[in-house]
């Protein structure tokens, strides 16, 4: 009895000074209650808007399920959970692109436009991911073709086809698009930062002692909450207007 009990692992020790593991504890939790918010306010706004709140917490709720891991992998490693971590953004980014997609069908937005984001985030992801993990002393190019991508995601939503709906949709649609615009250009800002703090490359040393994980959490935390308030903000302001 004494042996069995002393083979079951105990919880790893967070040190007072370990802020990147207290990061992934409280992004774990914020996701978390973020998720539980989405889900149960589903009764409170007219049902067309239902889909959009729902990605949002599922967006959420596969970033906390992630984070779990995440926190875990840190707290027993001291090191980047990298593949996780983009796992998750794998998934969750391009339901973010969905979420464009969702609010414009009110001014009718293709399909095409959804792929359209999703390849593009895809694209931006998947070569973060080989300069990060795989390429490290390419982690420059790798970079600078994933930053490619991404302000392609900037230019579409900003000035391309997704501005021209949202102008079309007007009134909640048009505020909320612009709100998340601003997300895309300033809080998605926030990943390149902790990519160059933590690769090789001409940047080194210009983020000097910033943790990679610490950025990546804070991002996070802002970006994905953040746009699913947005969304939930407009399903609430637009249910009561055509009540
Ligand atoms: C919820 C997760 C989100 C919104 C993640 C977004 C990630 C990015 C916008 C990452 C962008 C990157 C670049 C623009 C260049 C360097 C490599 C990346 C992948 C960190």
């Amino acid at each position: 009895m004494e042996n069995f009990l002393a083979s079951i692992p105990l919880v790893a020790k967070i040190a007072t000074n370990d802020y990147v593991g207290f990061t992934f504890f409280v992004g774990c939790m914020a996701m978390m209650a973020a998720s539980a918010f989405f889900f149960l306010s589903m009764n409170s706004y007219d049902r067309k808007w239902r889909t959009s709140i729902l990605v949002s917490g599922l967006i959420t709720f596969i970033a906390a399920v992630h984070y779990w891991y995440m926190r875990d992998y840190w707290a027993a490693n001291m090191e980047s959970p990298t593949f996780f971590r983009y796992v998750d953004w794998v998934l969750t980014v391009p339901l973010m692109c969905v979420e464009f997609f969702l609010i414009l069908k009110v001014a009718g937005a293709k399909k095409s436009l959804m792929w359209k984001l999703i390849l593009a985030s895809v694209i931006m992801l998947v070569t973060g991911y080989l300069g990060e993990a795989v390429y490290r002393d390419a982690a420059e190019i790798w970079g600078l073709i994933s930053g490619l991508a991404y302000f392609w995601i900037v230019y579409i939503i900003w000035f391309g086809e997704a501005k021209k709906l949202a102008t079309e949709a007007g009134g909640a649609v048009l505020k909320a698009h612009k709100t998340l615009c601003w997300f895309v250009l300033v809080g998605w800002a926030i990943y390149p930062i902790g990519y160059m703090a933590g690769t090789p490359g001409w940047y080194e040393g210009l983020f000097g002692g910033l943790s990679m994980d610490v950025v990546y959490n804070i991002g996070d935390a802002i970006n994905k909450i953040g746009f699913g308030l947005v969304v939930y903000n407009l399903a609430v302001v637009a249910s009561t207007k055509e009540a």
